[in-house]
């Protein structure tokens, strides 16, 4: 038998939801709790992450209430770390490739999208800078992606497309509802530049990740685009 796996999660969490497409992708038996992230209950950071954000998971022990987790589990967070925890325990689900080259370009892929995609992206709705690096960084991205392939890294589905999918998901909101801090328009345009010729390759793989059904399952559309105009609301005219 499995050890226990549960995470905790909010369903509206970028950072969350990259998990929980990872597990749906290799079909990992899981519990998952949701919580409250704007009211955090005080064992969360005592019990489960000191740092007190979400995603974090328990692994092993007993199977205990969440909200009471063992000692005996251990506690991960962190979602790049929790990815590659994941790939680890399902080795055969294709998480990461066998290859060590693979794996490596795996890596390398969420390294870009972290530092490269998901700081300038979130900089840019929250109105802290022009959609400038966020091209940029999509450009790099874009450099990474193979011609003719349909993932990330290789032919299967790995934590690289984990790791970017959520950033995709806003980056579609952000797109076509010009939702967000930066001045007015400011989103449509970075749409227009992206629907243009150079960024072709990128846009037919973040087409491809967002058709996927373990995006579909994960995500719930209304609800992010209420949380981006509750949470982005005042606006550079
Ligand atoms: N670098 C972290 C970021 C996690 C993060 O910022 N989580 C947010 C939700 S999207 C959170 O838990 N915020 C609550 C808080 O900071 O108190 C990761 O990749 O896991």
């Amino acid at each position: 038998m499995s050890e226990q796996l549960t995470l905790y999660l909010h369903k509206l969490s970028p950072y969350s939801q990259k998990i929980e497409l990872a597990l749906v992708e290799a079909n990992a038996p899981h519990r998952a709790y949701q919580v409250d992230i704007f009211n955090k209950p005080e064992w969360f950071a005592s019990k489960v992450n000191p740092v007190g954000k979400v995603p974090a998971v328990t692994y092993g022990g007993p199977n205990v209430d969440p909200e009471d987790p063992s000692p005996l589990s251990a506690k991960i967070a962190e979602s790049n770390v929790v990815l590659e925890f994941l790939a680890d325990i399902y080795p055969d689900s294709g998480l990461l490739p066998k290859d060590p080259i693979l794996r490596a370009k795996a890596r390398f892929f969420m390294d870009a999208t972290t530092k490269h995609v998901e700081g300038p992206f979130y900089a840019f709705i929250r109105g802290l800078e022009s959609y400038d690096n966020t091209l940029k960084g999509i450009e790099f991205i874009q450099g990474l992606l193979e011609e003719g392939r349909d993932f990330a890294v290789g032919d299967h589905y790995t934590i690289a497309d984990a790791c970017i999918s959520p950033h995709l998901a806003g980056l579609k909101i952000v797109i076509e509802t010009d939702t967000g801090k930066f001045p007015v328009g400011m989103g449509y345009k970075l749409g227009e530049e992206l629907k243009g010729p150079k960024f072709a390759k990128f846009m037919k793989y973040v087409q491809g990740m967002l058709d996927r059904p373990s995006l579909k399952q994960t995500y719930d559309e209304e609800s992010v685009i209420t949380l981006f105009k509750t949470r982005f609301t005042e606006r550079v005219q």
